[in-house]
């Protein structure tokens, strides 16, 4: 059975294009700095980005880390979102392996944080308390509805930070969803932060691999911390050509996931008993009414033997994200299926 896998952008396999570009790419011994295809995919997604410099790493959870690692040193403290993927879901490793304190403030619904929030969190001098180093944002907002940050609210975060001698990093694991969302160039949306990591593997559909992008000392630097956590690969070029293909093709259209999203959640919302989030990007919400009719696994269970795969939250809601290859038959197939477990 093929199932239309809606569960995560990550279940994207790569392109026909990338798997030729794999198959092509000239590689060398990337911890010496001699693999051509990713120095290239570094200079190309540096460029992108506006950046100065960019370092390509396993993953977007490693891309955090080192950036994390990088900007902050032991004992220091960074003001996140109580709901972002940092704090949630990378096991915590900024306390585990770098000794940093995450300060987690309320993510608001549209995944921003308020800036007296923020304010208020920043740390005084004083032998009792840790140092304030850092801000983190996510762009677009995973657990959010995947809202996308404007760069007008990015920009009031960068210069809350500057007030105060801080550092901010944005997660854009997703960034290019956030620029198709608003109009906007990708460069509006990091041209206020330190540094941005984003994934090649998620709605780009290459196969592994994120880029940290910054400053040349930054990334310097952060080239080290890769290393330190073991992330100096070699023949990377390998990977690097797939991530290649992703920013030559992949940024530009999707603005169709975001329309099968759309149309996802307009059938779903007509499902007596099915509530639905607000859809900004590829990534959208949707729970039952009743959460008795059906227990979360119920459901799961039951769509997945029907051939869909959606993900179950352990607050009770379920999440639907497209992809390149969800296709429009598919949005119809699904909504038959949710129509048909949903109502029984
Ligand atoms: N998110 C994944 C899984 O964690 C569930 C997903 O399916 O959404 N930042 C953000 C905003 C993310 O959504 C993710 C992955 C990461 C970082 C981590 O990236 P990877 O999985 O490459 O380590």
């Amino acid at each position: 059975m093929r199932f239309i896998d809606l569960r995560s952008d990550t279940v994207t396999h790569p392109t026909p294009a990338m798997r030729e570009a794999m198959y092509r790419a000239e590689v060398g011994d990337d911890v010496f700095g001699e693999d051509p295809t990713v120095r290239r995919l570094e200079e190309m997604a540096a460029e992108r980005m506006g950046k100065e410099a960019a370092l390509f790493v396993a993953s977007g959870t490693m891309g955090n880390l080192v950036a994390l690692l990088t900007h902050c040193g032991r004992g220091d403290e960074v003001i996140l979102g109580d709901r972002s993927h940092t704090f949630l879901f990378e096991q915590g490793g900024m306390a585990a392996l770098g000794g940093i304190t995450p300060r987690p403030i309320p993510n608001q619904p549209d995944g921003t944080l308020r800036l007296e929030d923020i304010r208020a969190a920043i740390r005084a001098e004083n032998v009792h308390f840790p140092r304030t180093r850092l801000i983190c944002l996510e762009n677009t907002h995973n657990m959010c509805d995947g809202a996308p940050l404007t760069p007008e609210y990015t920009a009031a975060v960068a210069r809350l930070a500057r007030e105060h001698g801080l550092k901010v990093h944005l997660d854009g694991a997703r960034i290019f969803n956030a620029a198709t969302a608003l109009g906007c160039d990708v460069r509006d949306l990091v041209r206020d932060v330190d540094s941005v990591m984003f994934c090649l593997s998620k709605g780009l559909c290459a196969p592994v691999g994120s880029v940290l992008c910054g400053s040349a000392d930054f990334i310097y630097e952060a080239r080290r911390a890769r290393k330190v956590v073991g992330g100096g690969m070699r023949q990377a070029g390998v990977i690097a050509a797939a991530g290649i293909v992703a920013l030559e093709q992949m940024t530009t259209r999707l603005a169709e996931d975001h329309e099968r999203a759309r149309r996802l959640a307009e059938g779903l919302a007509q499902i007596p008993g099915v509530q639905v989030g607000p859809v900004y990007t590829n990534i959208f919400y949707f729970w039952l009414t009743d959460p008795l009719r059906k227990t979360p696994e119920e459901v799961v269970q039951q769509l997945r033997e029907r051939g869909v795969l959606v993900l179950g939250r352990e607050d009770g809601r379920f999440r639907v994200v497209t992809h390149y290859w969800i296709t429009d038959e598919d949005v119809k197939t699904a909504l038959r299926v949710f129509q048909e477990v949903l109502t029984s």
